[in-house]
């Protein structure tokens, strides 16, 4: 130990943080060539997000949304560099303790990615080849920070002489690393006793080679995890006509607002909900969608056959039930798809299957109600968004759309697997932390302009939003000022009950002062729209959208 004393602790931390972004840097092109989940670090994270405990779990619960993402990646990097770092240290004091401290991290990661859905033994590399990179580059930096004959094994007492990667490219070289014009502290090279000195330029260029190596192979690994093929294969992807066009849209289904969602969401602006940390690249040749279970003829779709079969194109209103009374997890768009009622009726559903539960790409599940599936409303495969084939992150190559549910219990991305059975029998990602298994859309409404919070001149004011009972149809909305009347909104047409409605007050007489104002819909069932306030789990929220503004 005596000589490692001298390896200064920003040193060992350095030690420590390269080694860390050489384990990091290394797994990730190989994830790449063996599965991008069996990445350890998103791994971790996956993990982290079904794992989560009862405390944790509203927290997670809202890890729906997309931002989450990024705080828990965040968070798991910030754990690993202070591991890294703590490794450093370790090891600078005694290089067992590193290499144990470098096992032990592989064991998570390997444990998380042993239990992603779909994991198979290859998924094991990534992590292996990583923690194999950190090992040797760990005794290299000590190497380098210490040189001189047996500086880091001496460390070691026993058997050391196995591990020490004397014999590795690089070690040798210490004596005089490459092209280095001047040698370290001469004094240090002779092994057998003499004192050996902490080499900072040594570890520096040391450290520089592993950062180097790591950003390398970083690089390398987002290239094959980008998804090129896969974006190429989607550009390419020419779409057939629809058997069943959509009707066309009536005039006046948009009204043109300043500020009022627009009646078809762009693609771009539509809400993303899920819980890919990274999202599932899918190749289409290499697609295929399986239904079995409770069926007379198990099938295997392949992409093809999808592309060939009669298309439905229908605008559907698809939303969250992680939505508040307000909130953005809506959006409108023209879809396009086989029916996936005529794909079920050809495998032949027994009669007491009452749910399909479809599995995606990277092994999330939604449980779907089977006699709402074959009730006549257009559930697709559907495989075009707004006229373009699916956004990867809106489910490249095909995912269910299903008019009037919430997208947790319909909306399955990426789907690959269509399983027919019982709601007693099987249970889906969400339904088995705690929401509902059945998710019908509740009818709801929002008030898009003005905003909350806004300041509004005195005068004749417009007040505008959307109105959603998906299946059912919004017949009207009403709108109230403080304590006033309830006032009837215009409704802007719609194409189909399947949608959302825009609705407007174009002459509200705004007077100075702070108002509230409120909106509810009645569906076409006659229902209207509660005022009662409820959360979001574990059916969808309910209560009247309110927003307060300032006339002046
Ligand atoms: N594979 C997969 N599909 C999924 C989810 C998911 O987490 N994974 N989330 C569902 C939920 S909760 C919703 S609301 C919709 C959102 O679809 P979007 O992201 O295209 O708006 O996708 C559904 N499909
Ligand atoms: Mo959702």
């Amino acid at each position: 130990m005596d000589g490692n004393e001298r390896v200064p602790r920003w040193a060992a931390a350095l030690i420590g943080l390269v080694t860390g972004a050489v384990a990091v840097g290394v797994s990730l092109p190989v994830a790449g060539l063996v599965r991008p989940s069996a990445f350890p670090v998103v791994a971790v994270g996956d993990a982290a997000v079904d794992l989560a405990p009862a405390p944790v779990k509203d927290f997670a619960i809202r890890a729906f949304g997309e931002n989450d993402k990024t705080v828990l990646l965040t968070g798991v990097f910030a754990v690993l560099t202070v591991i890294a770092a703590v490794i450093g240290l370790l090891a600078a004091r005694n290089v067992r303790y590193g290499v144990a401290g470098l096992a032990a991290f592989g064991v998570v990661g390997l444990l998380a990615v042993l239990t992603r859905p779909g994991a198979g033994p290859v998924d094991v590399v990534p992590t292996l080849a990583g923690v194999g990179a950190a090992v040797f580059a760990l005794f290299l930096l000590l190497r380098r920070a210490l040189p001189g004959g047996p500086a880091v094994p001496a460390a070691v007492p026993g058997p050391d002489a196995g591990v020490e990667p004397g014999a590795g490219p690089g070690v040798g070289s210490s004596a005089g690393p490459g092209g280095r014009g001047e040698a370290p502290v001469p004094s240090v090279r002779r092994a057998g006793g003499a004192p050996r000195a902490f080499d900072r330029r040594g570890l520096l260029i040391g450290a520089l080679g592993g950062v180097a190596v790591a950003g390398a192979s970083g690089v390398i690994g987002r290239m094959l995890a980008s998804g090129a093929e896969v974006s190429a294969a989607r550009t390419a992807l020419r779409l057939p006509r629809p058997a069943v066009p959509a009707p066309p849209l009536p005039a006046g289904v948009d009204l043109r607002i300043g500020g009022l969602s627009p009646f078809v969401t762009p693609n771009q602006d539509f809400y993303r909900v899920d819980t890919a940390l990274v999202v599932p690249q899918v190749d289409p040749r290499n697609w295929t969608l399986r239904i079995h279970g409770m069926v007379d003829r198990p099938v295997e779709l392949t992409f093809a056959d999808l592309m060939r079969r009669p298309l439905i194109e229908a605008y559907i209103t698809l939303c969250c039930v992680s939505n508040e009374v307000g909130g953005p997890y809506i959006g409108n768009a023209r879809w396009l798809g086989p029916s996936l009622a005529a794909v079920l009726r050809e495998a032949g559903v027994h009669r007491e299957a009452d749910m399909l539960l479809a599995t995606s790409a990277d092994g999330w599940t939604s449980g779907t109600p089977i006699d709402v599936v074959l009730d006549g409303r257009d559930a697709l495969l559907a495989l075009a968004m707004n006229g373009e084939a699916l956004p990867v992150e809106h489910g490249f190559p095909v995912r269910q759309v299903v008019p009037g549910l919430y997208g947790y219990v319909s909306a399955v991305k990426w789907v690959t697997d269509i399983k027919v059975t019982r709601f007693d029998r099987d249970q889906a990602y969400w339904t088995s932390r705690g929401w509902s298994a059945r998710g019908p859309v509740k009818t709801e409404s929002r008030i898009d302009v003005p905003e909350d919070g806004a300041r509004v001149h005195a005068g004749r004011t417009t007040i505008a939003g959307v109105a959603w009972a998906q299946h059912k149809g919004v017949a009207g909305v009403e709108v109230r000022v403080d304590a006033g009347p309830w006032r009837e909104a215009r409704l802007a047409a719609a194409p189909t009950a399947d949608t959302w409605r825009q609705w407007v007050i174009d002459d509200w007489d705004a007077v100075p002062g702070r108002h509230v104002i409120a909106v509810r819909a009645t569906d076409a069932t006659g229902y209207l729209q509660t005022a009662e306030r409820v959360p979001v789990v574990p059916d969808g929220a309910t209560g009247r959208h309110t927003v307060t503004v300032e006339v002046v």
